[in-house]
């Protein structure tokens, strides 16, 4: 059995080899996006058994993602295809404010997906099933999913790791704070941005946080280039992140989560757990992909 299941959609990510912006740019590469599969990737990098459950449109874009995914030695043979939807696609916009993100995956295979999903999926044996606020956002059967994976990952045992990844162009105003909070609520491990969280639910200090959104579990506050903070109701831990050059943030926060999974595992201490988190997130940090092998 892996010992990791991730469930969630992948696109196809554009992005521009030089610094122009998508406007002008002429020359992009094209890789794997997708925060759930993008925690699987850094896992099976860092010897972890891990599994994608997650759909794709019948078509090239869909192929090329679940080879490179599996090629990088994530478990893919939950990953169903879907004949009659696309595959979607997103792109990064690096610009001198930050990078933008353009999305093409309204009615994606992946956004047609429910509770069925997790039809033939054994998690029996399995650690930890990560889960994201991205796959509720998407469709009510997508939100429907989330539910089912929540509860079967209890039945099995499976400690439900949950990162908030509050995506706004994917909410209706004022939705997704109830919505997140109540699944944080239900989950053992959370990951939330300090910025995220003040954003979506007016506070980002770890222990009034936890408190708020009623957890029983770990919340860990991400708080940027300053560090880490995991509350588990009683303690408080902090560690500071590694100085690095940052080119472009995006997938920092997934392979923070991958490292802090990776330690967990392997049964180290809150601290050590914190400091591998920073360590993988600093790979992402120094490229424009999601995904930086080791
Ligand atoms: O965490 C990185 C993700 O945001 C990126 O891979 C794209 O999954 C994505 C999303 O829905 O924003």
């Amino acid at each position: 059995a892996p010992t990791v299941v991730t469930v969630g959609e992948t696109m196809a990510l554009v992005t521009p080899t030089t610094s122009q912006p998508l406007r002008l740019a002429e020359h992009f590469s094209v890789r794997v996006g997708g925060a759930e599969s993008t925690v699987a990737l850094y896992l099976a990098g860092l010897g972890h058994r891990a599994a994608w459950v997650s759909a794709v449109g019948d078509d090239p874009l869909g192929e090329r993602m679940v080879d490179e995914i599996g090629g990088h030695g994530v478990d893919v043979r939950w990953v169903a295809v879907d004949p009659e939807a696309p595959t979607g696609v997103y792109f990064k916009d690096p610009g001198a404010e930050g990078t933008t993100v353009h999305y093409y995956r309204a009615g994606s295979a992946a956004s047609r997906m429910g509770p069925g999903v997790l039809d033939g999926v054994d998690l029996s044996g399995v650690r930890v099933v990560h889960l994201t606020g991205i796959t509720p956002a998407l469709s009510a059967s997508c939100a429907d999913l989330v539910d089912a994976a929540l509860a079967a990952a209890r039945r099995a045992g499976a400690l439900v790791s949950f990162d908030v990844n509050h995506r706004h162009q994917l909410w209706a105003p004022g939705e997704a704070a109830r919505v997140l909070a109540r699944l944080a609520a239900r989950c053992d491990l959370v990951f939330v941005g300090r910025d995220e969280a003040e954003d979506l639910w007016d506070d980002g200090d770890p222990q009034r946080l936890h408190t708020r959104l009623q957890m029983s579990g770990t919340l860990v506050v991400k708080d940027g280039a300053l560090g880490a903070t995991a509350y588990d109701g009683t303690t408080a831990v902090f560690e500071p992140s590694i100085p690095v050059e940052v080119v472009e943030p995006v997938g920092a926060g997934d392979a923070f989560t991958a490292g802090y999974l990776s330690a967990m595992i392997h049964g180290r201490d809150v601290g050590r757990r914190l400091r591998q988190g920073h360590e993988t997130a600093a790979r992402a940090l120094s490229s424009t992909h999601d995904f930086v092998p080791a």
